[in-house]
């Protein structure tokens, strides 16, 4: 089975195997968020529990996180010509302290393909630089996303210093990441946690949709 392929070579790292793969899927006529959802996530899934349990370390996790984006950026332009045409602003980005960036690229990549812009604050993101730009570019949407415990917290800072720049009415702010919760949203007072990049898109295009209206 070809997702199995999928994420066997990435958890062995094989960049260009998966690329080969991916590619192949795709000439299968197998949907990019098949191959996304039943071949690279599973694979990079594994990886993760093998890094949890000192199975596999940090060069090892790299090279799986290597090949997933590079598999993942042929599936871009599907995805976002899957998409429909839609008005709306979204600014991304991993919040302070924190470097995981393949789910936010997932979830950038999915929004992309709903058709709204995204700009891509990358990691590392400060919660004033959240909100200066949310601010500046007039986006309807931030996006936060945080794989670490201890960097969760700092989304409870964007959203005070959204309060703090009086632009709280106008913003809907999005959470989500591996240690994210729905109760942790409700307690720093964010708008919306999902938990998975195509369930943020469908939330961002319903806020956006909702904020034209
Ligand atoms: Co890191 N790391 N890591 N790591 N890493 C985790 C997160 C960890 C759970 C591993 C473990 O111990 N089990 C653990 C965190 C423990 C905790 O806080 N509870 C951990 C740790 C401890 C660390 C370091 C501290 C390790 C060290 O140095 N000792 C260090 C921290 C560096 C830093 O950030 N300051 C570190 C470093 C790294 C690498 C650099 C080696 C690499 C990152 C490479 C990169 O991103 N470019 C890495 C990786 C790859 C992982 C694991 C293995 C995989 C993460 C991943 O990409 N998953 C991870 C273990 C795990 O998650 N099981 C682990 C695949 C990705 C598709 O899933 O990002 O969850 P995810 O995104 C999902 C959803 O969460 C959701 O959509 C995606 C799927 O559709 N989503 C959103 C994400 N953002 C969203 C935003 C939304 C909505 C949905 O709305 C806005």
């Amino acid at each position: 089975m070809i997702f199995d392929d999928i994420s066997e070579k990435l958890q062995a790292g094989r960049a260009r195997d998966v690329k080969a793969l991916v590619q192949q899927a795709i000439d299968e006529g197998i949907s990019a968020q098949d191959i996304l959802e039943k071949g690279l996530v599973p694979g990079m899934n594994v990886i993760g529990e093998k890094f949890k349990n000192n199975e596999v370390f940090v060069p090892e996790v790299l090279v799986a996180a290597r090949a997933m984006n590079q598999g993942a950026q042929l599936l871009k332009p599907l995805l976002a010509a899957e998409g429909v045409k839609a008005s709306g602003k979204v600014c991304i980005g991993t919040v302070q302290g924190d470097l995981h960036d393949i789910g936010k690229n997932l979830v950038k990549m999915m929004m992309e393909g709903k058709g709204l812009e995204v700009i891509d604050l990358g990691t590392d993101v400060s919660p004033e630089t959240f909100v200066e730009t949310a601010k500046n570019e007039g986006c309807q949407i931030i996006a936060c996303s945080a794989l670490l415990t201890t960097t969760m917290g700092v989304m409870g800072e964007v959203v005070k210093k959204a309060e703090e720049a009086g632009i709280r009415d106008k913003v809907r702010i999005m959470v989500g990441g591996a240690p994210v919760t729905e109760e942790f949203c409700r307690k720093i007072g964010a708008d919306a946690y999902t938990s998975d990049a195509a369930s943020a898109a469908d939330k961002a295009l319903e806020f956006c949709t909702e904020l034209a209206g």
